[in-house]
């Protein structure tokens, strides 16, 4: 608990930021989306991986203040964004399993948007197979509001949890992203490209977009595009950024 007592300060002490890494067009590599993610480097330290601090921060229940700093954080960048004529979709966020446990979370998505003056396609929402199948009538109902919103909801690391595929048919999801194991190993591997194909079809057929996560080399761009994925997120392209570098890239082009 060093460590969540740390993180604490860190939240007090503006030592979090967000990177954001782009989601391309598979067909033009236009920049469409953004996912944000969260970043920790503490003062004359290393920064500290989420996968290490996220995990802490569910036991601590800190998670649901750290939530509220992303949601915001990614909210008034979105509108910044905009009120710079930024050409861009959505930012994407993440949500942990405990984070959705909590009565109001999505009130306080909207409460974000509406501070922001942001409309609901301008904020997507990512969550794992894992947590969507734990997830309760509440956090469904929750989730179905959000949907015929128009919010966007995406399964990430799509065909890694411990679900059967019936669940698709009755989360209210817009976008499957692949994820990265499949895609390092489908150029070399029929059984990877093979369940990256079924879950193309799938996605398609129930009308969803699909996201090939982890694109690192020309082989598997060529392979994510012949398979019909819709976009791209990976270190091909782009790998996360602080918010300056994004926003030069999408005013200046470099
Ligand atoms: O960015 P990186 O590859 O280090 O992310 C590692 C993990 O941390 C990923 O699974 C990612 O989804 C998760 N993560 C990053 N930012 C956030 C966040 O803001 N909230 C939650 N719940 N998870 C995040
Ligand atoms: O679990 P989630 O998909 O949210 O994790 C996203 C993380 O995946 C990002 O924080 C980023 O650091 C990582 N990532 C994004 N693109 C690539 C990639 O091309 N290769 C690898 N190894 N990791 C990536
Ligand atoms: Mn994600
Ligand atoms: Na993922």
């Amino acid at each position: 608990h060093r460590l969540a007592e740390s993180l604490e300060l860190a939240l007090d002490n503006d030592e979090l930021s967000l990177h954001y890494q782009p989601q391309v067009s598979a067909v033009s590599g236009q920049i469409e989306n953004l996912e944000a993610l969260l970043r920790w480097t503490p003062p004359h330290g290393q920064a500290v991986s989420p996968q290490e601090f996220i995990p802490v921060a569910e036991r601590s229940g800190l998670i649901h203040r750290l939530g509220d700093w992303v949601m915001q954080e990614a909210c008034r960048q979105r509108a910044l964004w905009r009120d710079a004529g930024v050409k861009l979709e959505r930012i994407d966020i993440n949500f942990s399993g405990r984070q959705m446990g909590r009565h109001d979370v999505f009130e306080r998505l909207e409460a974000y948007l509406r501070r922001y003056g942001l409309g609901p396609r301008e904020i997507g929402i990512e969550l794992t197979e894992n947590v969507l199948i734990e997830a309760d009538a509440r956090i469904l109902e929750g989730l179905r509001s959000l949907h015929h919103r128009g919010f966007r909801i995406a399964i990430d690391d799509f065909g890694t949890g411990y679900s059967s595929l019936s669940y698709l048919k009755q989360f209210p999801v817009t976008s499957l992203k692949i994820d990265r194991s499949f895609v390092r190993d489908a150029p070399g591997q029929p059984e990877d490209r093979a369940i990256m194909e079924a879950a193309v079809f799938i996605g398609h057929r129930l009308g969803l977009e699909v996201v090939a996560e982890g694109v690192e080399n020309a082989e598997q761009l060529a392979l994510v595009r012949e398979i019909h994925c819709d976009l791209v997120q990976g270190f091909y392209f782009y790998r996360p950024m602080p918010a300056a570098a994004i926003e030069r890239l999408l005013l200046v082009g470099v």
